[in-house]
This record gives structure tokens, C-alpha cells and sequence, in this order.
């Protein structure tokens, strides 16, 4: 295969991993380029360099390029890297769909870029506050194409997310348990949870926003809609601080066990300590609106919440700062950085305390105080990511850093950086995000400009050590690092395609590689077996210090062989270490006859189609190319999804596993809980934007003023009964497979088709019903941007439609392979299936009652 095609067509999580990496990389640099205008700009007051409104997108533009398109996918770049490793996995559990991840989130990407030639790009600010972010005030096509870059970056998310939670659940080596993950993979497992909810959270918000830009519904501009939008964002925009912050500390947690010898003290703590901060982010997000009128009750409610968040923050710097006083220090680059990211977000963390306390909030809010604070948090922990970089670039390149131009690096950096963001508490009573300022606060802001410069370049220095190193840097073996014990460091460098030699287990306590009989793509099986052996223990255990060696191994540290009874040691081969490096290239030229059929094409097309098609939706009401444009992207879309579910792609489950809690439940089931789950967040965003509305506008109010008669309850009804007799439907489809009955399979699943088909009519006749009416209060109807009600229901009872229609597509698909005969061997693709129809019904069960008779 050539090497461009390659990249194009990779589903390796390591490949992926390096494009996410580089990806990233590239939004740093165009994200950091706007910051760079910015401090210009503020060099002097009135400096004039920017107009009003080119700073205003500036500023919005760096703000979401750097929150969305950088740091997180940055974190994702080592996660796709690493976790399969660390965990012991061959690869993650859905290859193409992390693939798609991938192309959808450079696409996204593309499409914000895309907006800087539409007129003008989003400019109301990274928190899109209404109504600055409606179509009143930011007529720009490019307005728009930010908020559906944003969902589609959003789809990108939730495919991750979806695909890790189920990898590390589902497929991680025998004898390694949940509480045993390797500090990274335990902060990326807490951090997909999050980014689950979260992001659906913001789903909802951006998608009732493309709708007031796309059909005109009013929500955000109706009563009570600038706070209905501040509610949806920060539900999602408080829990987003710790998803930035999260892969950080798990990356700092490592550097700090590798480069001092010492396991992190009081693991156990730590771990707790995060997976409360995770539980805890989803209920503190009122402290971004101790301004608003929200009642003092619920705002020291709130205060108490998020200042307690701070107490598990210091259990965590504390247990660091121990470990640091325990172990013996190697000031290597990533372990300065690492330190580096403690001291920024120790900063950080302190000055959060004064905001999240209502009385000082008052007098902080909407100032450099915020902006200095939230740089310390959020840059503190790309800091801890620039960690990763050195500590993972001999693993990923076999070559080592240059130390000396990495140490020039961090001094510039953490000098550039402190330079840049400590005047600003000074300077604090700048108004943020205005693009002048009072006269006496410009010395202050000339330093923060020079380390913003200082900072800036420091990275040139970063990029030119990597690319040199890349080159001509000093080859290492698998481990250049004396202490460091995660199983990534027990494989080559960079790791062969398939990852390990053999089977990795930890069933004897420490990690070593099975025989494994070679599996052939219809997984019978049977070949040489690969057998490699190395004498390492798991991730968390930094076994190679002398005061850790020595004594017990407690809790986290030490592997037990949790249900490791499963194939009973046959196989196993003993801990001395005699590695084998013949047997690792035997594996890696096989890996690559394997991989070769686990390339595909359809990720890139999908992504594409839906780039094309997302741009053309952005102009569609204005005509011109994008008509055309969507029409070429639907197109396309059909053609790529069609060739994505026909394309024969095997993936084998692992067959020894550990998988507690989801033992008896199979990926592509738990991949699809897992979905759901994200959805039911997205209908909540839905419901719960309709009642706060409806109690905005007065309860009984909505219905007497804003509904016409000609709204009955009795095509709802009948919808109903359509819904829960194809929900039926999909049960029989069930039995009729387990009696082997492929004409009963086919029955059932048609006529649950044709009663969603009757579904979608019935709604289609009473929406067109609504919108032609003609009473005295509606004249002109009652469509979907006649008022606030009118928005609510054809807005949350349209994405239900959307839902129904999804379904159907799906049963068009297995229709004619029912006739063929599938499902009736496994019918887990049935069971699939039913999953989702049956939460589309339960779905509708709620907003029956909601949108028809109360
Ligand atoms: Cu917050």
C-alpha cells in the first residue's frame, strides 16, 4: 500500500492516534496565530491593528478552535495511542468507527476554516451567549457554519467516547482490573464518561441553535431563552474544564511515577479523588451565572458545590506533591513539564476559589481576572500534554528527544506563559473580551504581550526538536525510561502493528505474553504460536525503585488474578524474562497481513460527504452554490454509508478477557448502550429546554396564548398506538428467529417498518395540518417559527421523527438480509436493533403526554 494511501485508509489505533496528534497540532498553531493578533491588538490601548468586529472573531475563533479543535483532540491523539496498549488491547473495539472519529473531527475542523470566507466567522464570543449567537445579530453565513462545525466535531466526540468506553470495559487483558488501570487510561476512561453527557448536553444547545439559523424557531430569543441557553452551555461547559484537564493529570500521574521512581502515594486516593470530581462537574455549573436572577438559595447551593470540588483537587496535588518528596526526582523534559502543569494549576485552582464564591464573583466577572484564571487552568493542562509529548516520542518515533533543545523548550514556555498570564490578575479590571482598555493598565499588558510572544516562539523550538529527533535522534529500545513500568514500554518502539507478541496477561501478577494460536480471519485458528515473555508489572507500580521493591505492594499496585481461572495457565508462560525479538518481528510482519483487510475507505468518504454537505446547509436560504452543494453532499453520504454497511469487516472479540462489569454483554451491545445513554442526555437537553420554557412563559399561559385548537391530542394518540405495536413487532422478529423461521423474521420486520411508515404519515398530516391553518389568532398558520411553542414541538417531536426515520433506514438494510436468511444463527443484530426502536418508543411515551395533553 503507498504511504499516502495509507493514511487514508488506516482503522489502526496507532496510525489514528499520530493523525489526531498532528491534527491538533495544526489548530495550536492557527488558534495560537489569533491569540498572537489579540496581544498585538493590546499592546497599546486603541492600538488599532484590529477592527472591532475582526477582534470580536479573533477572540470567538480562539477560544473554540483551542477548547474544541486542540486540547481535547490533542488528549485523544496519545489516548488512541496508548490505551489499547496499556490496557492490552490489539486495538480498540470499533476500528472504523474510531477511524470516522477521526475524519469527522478534521472535517469539522475544515468547515470552521471554511467560515473565515463566508463573510466572516462566529463572533459572539467561545460561550456563544445568547442572543449574541442568534442570526439577528450575526447575519454572516459564517456564523452558522461555526455552530454546525461544532456538531459535527460533536459527532466525532460521541463516536470516541463511545468506542473507548467499550474497549477499556470490554477488552483489557486477563488479570487487569478496573481499578488497576495504568493512571492515563484511568483518566481517559473518567474523561470519555464525562465527555459523554457532556457533549450531548451541548448537542442539544447547538442543535436548537442551527435551527433558529437554519428555519427561524425561536427558542433563545424567546422569554427566558438568554438563560435557557447559559443553563444548556455550562451544563456542558463546567464538566468540559475537567475533560480538558483530566488526560492531563493522568499524564502527569505517570511522568511523576516514572521520573521519581515512587508509585503515586495513596493511588487508591487519587483515583476516588477523580472519579468525585467527575460525578461532582455536573453539578456546579451555576456558579457561570451568579449574575443572573437566579435566587441567592440556589446560588450558595451552588457555591458550596463548587468549592467543594476544590477539596478531592488538593487530596490529588497533594498525593502529587508526596510522591515527588518520596521518590528520588530525574529532571527530565516531560517530568518539568509535568511539574510545570502542577504549579500552573495549583495557580489555577486558588484564583477559581474567589470566583466560584457568589460575593467576589461580583466583583471579578466579565474581567482579566477570568481570563487569567481560566488560561491557568486550561493552559496548565495542555502544559501536562506537552508532557506527553517527550515522555511518549521515543515510544512512538524508537528515537529519542533532543534533552537539551526540550529543557529550552519548557524554560520558554513556563516563562513565556507566566509572563503572559500573571499580569492579568494584576491588570484584572480589563473588561474581557473588548478590544480596548483603560490607559493605566498598559505596562501591564505590554509585559503579558511579550510573553505571549515568548510563549509562542517557544514552540518553534518544540516543533524543531521533534523533527530533528524524528531523523537523526538516538535509536532507544522498548524502554528508555528506568522506572517506567506501563505496559506500552514492554513492546517495541514504535510497538508492531498488532501491538504484542501473544496474548498479554496478567493472570501471574506481572504482565506476560500467552501462546496464542494464531486466528485467521474467520477466527478458526491455528498457526505458530508467538511466545514473548517480559518481566513487568502493571501500569501503577513503578517496581523498579528500591523503597517500593522492597516492601508489600498494596491495593492498587499489585494484580491479582481476578477471575483469572478462565483457560487455566495452560500456555503461560513463566515471568523470567527472556524476550524475544525474533518472535515480535514474526508478530509484526503477520500484523501487517492482518491489518491489510482491516483497511477502509468508507470513514474518509462518510466525513467527507458530511463536510460537503454541512457546508452547503450553511448557505442554503441564501442560494448560490449551496443548494447544489448539500445536494452533492447527501448524495454522497448515502453512497459512502451504503459502502461502510456493506463492506465485510472482521474484527474478533477478544476470546480472554477482562471485562467486569460487562462480561456477558458484547461490544457492539455495550457500544450501543453506551450511545443511548448519550441520547438520553440529548432528549433531556430537548424536554428540559421545553419546560424551562413553558415555565418561563407562564405554564397554562403557553397553551391558552400560543396553541391554536386545531393542536388535538388525537393524532398524537394514534401515533402512540402505531409506536407500541411495532415496538411488538421487533419482539416477534425475535421469536420467529429463535424458531428459525427466516419468512417470520422478514413478516415482522416489514410490518414494523410499514407502522413506523404509518407513523411518519400520520405526523406528516398533522404538521401540514398546522402549518395551513387559518384562525383568527394564526392567520398564517402555525408553523415552526410562529412562536415559542410552535419551535418547541415541531423541534423535539422532529428530532424524535429524525429518530423513527434513522430507524427505518436501518430496517430497509436488514429487510432483504432477513430474506437471505441472517439473523436466524445470531440474532443479536435483531437484539441491536430492537435497543434502539424500543428507546425511540419509550422516547415518544414522553412526549406524548408533554407536547399533547398537559
Ligand atoms: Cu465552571
Amino acid at each position: 500500500m503507498s504511504s499516502v494511501k495509507r493514511w487514508f485508509v488506516t482503522t489502526n489505533h496507532k496510525d489514528i492516534g499520530i493523525l489526531y496528534t498532528i491534527t491538533a497540532l495544526f489548530f495550536l498553531v492557527l488558534g495560537g496565530v489569533l491569540a498572537m493578533l489579540m496581544r498585538v491588538q493590546l499592546w497599546s490601548p486603541g492600538a488599532g491593528v484590529l477592527s472591532a468586529g475582526a477582534y470580536n472573531q479573533a477572540v470567538s475563533a480562539h477560544g473554540l478552535l483551542m477548547v474544541f479543535w486542540f486540547i481535547s483532540p490533542f488528549a485523544f491523539g496519545f489516548a488512541n495511542y496508548l490505551v489499547p496498549l496499556q490496557i492490552g488491547a490489539d486495538d480498540l473495539a470499533f476500528p472504523r468507527l474510531n477511524a470516522m472519529s477521526y475524519w469527522a473531527y478534521l472535517f469539522s475542523g475544515l468547515l470552521f476554516i471554511a467560515s473565515f470566507f463566508q463573510g466572516g466567522t462566529f463572533d459572539g464570543g467561545w460561550t456563544m451567549y445568547a442572543p449574541l449567537n442568534l442570526p439577528t445579530y450575526m447575519p454572516n453565513i459564517g456564523g452558522t457554519t461555526v455552530v454546525l462545525a461544532l456538531i459535527m466535531f460533536i459527532a466525532a466526540v460521541t463516536m470516541g467516547s463511545v468506542n473507548f468506553l467499550t474497549t477499556m470495559y470490554r477488552m483489557r487483558a486477563e488479570g487487569l482490573r478496573m481499578r488497576d488501570l495504568p493512571m492515563f487510561s484511568m483518566s481517559i476512561l473518567l474523561t470519555v464518561w464525562m465527555m459523554l453527557f457532556a457533549f450531548a448536553a451541548l448537542l442539544a444547545a447547538l442543535m436548537i441553535l442551527a435551527a433558529e439559523h437554519l428555519f427561524g424557531v425561536t427558542y433563545f430569543s424567546a422569554e427566558g431563552g438568554t438563560l435557557l441557553w447559559t443553563h444548556l452551555f455550562w451544563f456542558f461547559g463546567h464538566p468540559e474544564v475537567y475533560i480538558v484537564f483530566f488526560p492531563a493529570l493522568g499524564i502527569m500521574a505517570e511522568c511523576f511515577q516514572t521520573f521519581t521512581g515512587q508509585r503515586i502515594v495513596g493511588r487508591k486516593w487519587f483515583v476516588l479523588a477523580m472519579v468525585l470530581v467527575a460525578l461532582q462537574s455536573f453539578v456546579v455549573w451555576m456558579h457561570h451565572m451568579f449574575l443572573t436572577g437566579i435566587n441567592l438559595e440556589i446560588k450558595t447551593l451552588f457555591m458550596v458545590t463548587t468549592i467543594g470540588i476544590s477539596l478531592p483537587f488538593d487530596l490529588m496535588v497533594f498525593s502529587l506533591i508526596y510522591t515527588m518528596i518520596k521518590g528520588r526526582i530525574r529532571f527530565t523534559t516531560p517530568f518539568l513539564f509535568s511539574l510545570g502543569a502542577l504549579i500552573l494549576f495549583i495557580i489555577g485552582g486558588i484564583t477559581g476559589v474567589f470566583l466560584g464564591a457568589v460575593v467576589l464573583d461580583y466583583e471579578f466577572r466579565g474581567t482579566y481576572w477570568v481570563v487569567a484564571h481560566f488560561h491557568y487552568v486550561m493552559v496548565g493542562g495542555a502544559t501536562g500534554l506537552f508532557a506527553g509529548v517527550y515522555y511518549w516520542f521515543p515510544k512512538m518515533t524508537g528515537r529519542m528527544y533532543d534533552e537539551t533543545l526540550g529543557k529550552l523548550h519548557f524554560a520558554l514556555y513556563f516563562v513565556g506563559f507566566n509572563l503572559l498570564y500573571f499580569p492579568l490578575f494584576v491588570a484584572w479590571e480589563t473588561p474581557r473580551r473588548v478590544f480596548d482598555y483603560a490607559p493605566g493598565l498598559t505596562s501591564w499588558h505590554q509585559v503579558a504581550s511579550i510573553g505571549g510572544f515568548v510563549l509562542g516562539a517557544s514552540f518553534l523550538v518544540m516543533f524543531y526538536n521533534l523533527f530533528k529527533s524524528m531523523a537523526v535522534g538516538e535509536e532507544v529500545g522498548d524502554n528508555p525510561w528506568e522506572y517506567s513500568t506501563t505496559a506500552e514500554w514492554a513492546v517495541s518502539s514504535p510497538p508492531p502493528l498488532e501491538n504484542f507478541p501473544g496474548k498479554p496477561s496478567y493472570a501471574s501478577g506481572e504482565l506476560s505474553f500467552r501462546d496464542e494460536p494464531e486466528l485467521t480471519a474467520d477466527g478458526s485458528g491455528d498457526g505458530k504460536p508467538v511466545v514473548s515473555v517480559s518481566p513487568r508489572s502493571d501500569g501503577g507500580v513503578a517496581s523498579g525503585a528500591s523503597e517500593t521493591s522492597s516492601g508489600p505492594r498494596s491495593d492498587g499496585g499489585s494484580v491479582r488474578t481476578e477471575g483469572a481461572t478462565a483457560g487455566g495457565g495452560t500456555g503461560l508462560v513463566g515471568g523470567t524474562g527472556t524476550a524475544t525479538p525474533a518472535a515480535a518481528g514474526t508478530a509484526t510482519t503477520h500484523g501487517e497481513e492482518r491489518h491489510a483487510d482491516h483497511a477502509s475507505f468508507w470513514p474518509f468518504v462518510v466525513c467527507f460527504a458530511g463536510f460537503l454537505t454541512f457546508l452547503g446547509v450553511s448557505g442554503i436560504r441564501s442560494g448560490g452554490v449551496y443548494p447544489g452543494l448539500t445536494a452533492v453532499g447527501a448524495v454522497l453520504s448515502a453512497v459512502g454509508f451504503v459502502g461502510f454497511a456493506n463492506e465485510s469487516f472482521y474484527v474478533p472479540e477478544p476470546t480472554v478477557a477482562e471485562q467486569w462489569p460487562f462480561g456477558g454483554v458484547e461490544n457492539m451491545k455495550l457500544g450501543m448502550w453506551t450511545f443511548l445513554a448519550s441520547d438520553v442526555v440529548l432528549f433531556g437537553g430537548f424536554v428540559g429546554s421545553y419546560l424551562f420554557l413553558r415555565v418561563a412563559n407562564g405554564w397554562m399561559h403557553w397553551h391558552h396564548a400560543f396553541i391554536p385548537e386545531a393542536h388535538v391530542t388525537f393524532p398524537g394518540l394514534v401515533n402512540t398506538y402505531l409506536l407500541l405495536a411495532s415496538s411488538f413487532a421487533v419482539v416477534l422478529s425475535l421469536v420467529a428467529a429463535h424458531r428459525n423461521s427466516s419468512r417470520g423474521v422478514v413478516a415482522s420486520l416489514t410490518v414494523t417498518w410499514l407502522l413506523g411508515v404509518g407513523f411518519l404519515i400520520n405526523k406528516g398530516m398533522e404538521w401540514q395540518h398546522l402549518f395551513h391553518i387559518s384562525t383568527e389568532a394564526f392567520p398564517n398558520g402555525w408553523a415552526v417559527g410562529t412562536n415559542v411553542a410552535s419551535s418547541t414541538f415541531y423541534l423535539t417531536t422532529g428530532l424524535h421523527g429524525a429518530h423513527v426515520i434513522v430507524g427505518l433506514v436501518m430496517l430497509l438494510y436488514m429487510i432483504p438480509r432477513a430474506w437471505r436468511g441472517a439473523y436466524l444463527d445470531d440474532d443479536s443484530s435483531l437484539e441491536y436493533f430492537g435497543l434502539y426502536w424500543h428507546f425511540v418508543d419509550i422516547v415518544w411515551l414522553f412526549l406524548f403526554p408533554l407536547f399533547y395533553i398537559l
